[in-house]
């Protein structure tokens, strides 16, 4: 199939390359023009856990219009930057596209309903690093969760459901979700609880777990954030402190998103995981103090 990834972040280079080795014709839309000739050149390089190197074979460009229409786009980019990348990318975009937005947070949800007649929401525990443009550095594995939040046309279900069994195929474990916004709201949960720690204390998500000031920020912020989901209707998972930290322990050596962002100088997702709980809460009448820090910190980090 050929499928566009939109964004060469660490998500967005694991799906391309995954894909690309699994024999699909990837393009990557990337709006700097420099590093989309030099991913064009040089494909990705990938760094397994096992200390295996490899490179998979990508197209990239910052022109949506030399790729043009494609079945499949998977929508890579941070949450801030979805509706400057949904423009970009119309021309990439068909009566048949099938969007797959794979953010953190939910704050980006009515930019994409907004932007798009529908979409499909990704929720993946892949664990990633990027060390330079389309360098990757693989952390934990773990399930990415597909499903729609809205009513979606048969063919769109049609498709998902092949982007299942391709990912699956692609080595990235895959399913469709019976409850997707709860798979949202869990991943929310998770990190709201580890992302923005992992960037105030420069550590991997492993260690937040032997830090007791920080295991205390993380049982708070979790619980806030899994209070204001079930005042909101969501069935979410039963222990939302043991679900972040089993994700501390399985994505351990792994450098948060956040953690990455702040090393790199570029904009954190903080207000659209942290930010969001607490906005919700205060729509709901539910005190997010822990949030609220954890918020104020993070922002404060680039000020
Ligand atoms: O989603 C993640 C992220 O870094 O954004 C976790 C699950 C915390 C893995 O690092």
């Amino acid at each position: 199939m050929k499928i566009g990834v939109i964004g060469p972040g660490a998500i967005g280079c694991l799906f391309g390359a995954l894909f690309s080795r699994a024999g699909h014709e990837v393009w990557v839309l990337d709006h700097r023009p420099e590093r989309a000739q030099l991913l064009d050149r040089q494909g990705i390089l990938g760094h397994d856990p096992n200390g295996q190197d490899w490179r998979a074979q990508v197209r990239a460009t910052a022109e949506a219009v030399r790729i043009g229409p494609v079945p499949l786009a998977l929508l890579c980019v941070k949450s801030a930057a979805v509706a400057e990348a949904v423009a970009a990318a119309r021309p990439m975009l068909g009566n048949k596209t099938l969007v797959v937005a794979l953010q953190n947070g939910l704050g980006h949800h009515p930019v994409l309903d907004a932007a798009l007649p529908f979409w499909a929401l990704g929720i993946t525990s892949q664990g990633a690093n990027i060390s330079g443009p389309g360098h990757l550095i693989r952390g934990g594995q773990g399930p990415t969760l597909l499903g729609f939040l809205a009513p979606a046309p048969d063919w769109a279900w049609a498709r998902l459901t092949e982007t299942v069994a391709m990912l699956s195929q692609a080595g990235l474990p895959a399913e469709l979700s019976p409850d997707i916004r709860a798979a949202a709201w869990n991943k929310l949960i998770v990190n709201a609880g580890i992302n923005a720690l992992t960037a105030l204390e420069n550590c991997p998500n492993g260690e937040l777990l032997k830090r007791p000031a920080a295991l205390a920020l993380m049982t708070e912020a979790t619980q806030e954030a899994a209070r204001v989901a079930r005042q909101s209707g969501v069935s979410i998972n039963a222990d939302p402190l043991a679900m972040t930290m089993a994700v501390c322990r399985a994505t351990a050596a792994n450098r948060s998103s956040m953690l990455q962002d702040v090393r790199s100088g570029r904009p954190t997702e903080v207000e659209a995981i942290n930010g969001e709980v607490v906005r919700r809460g205060q729509e709901l009448g539910i005190a997010t103090p822990a949030n609220e820090l954890l918020l104020a910190r993070v922002l404060a980090l680039r000020a």
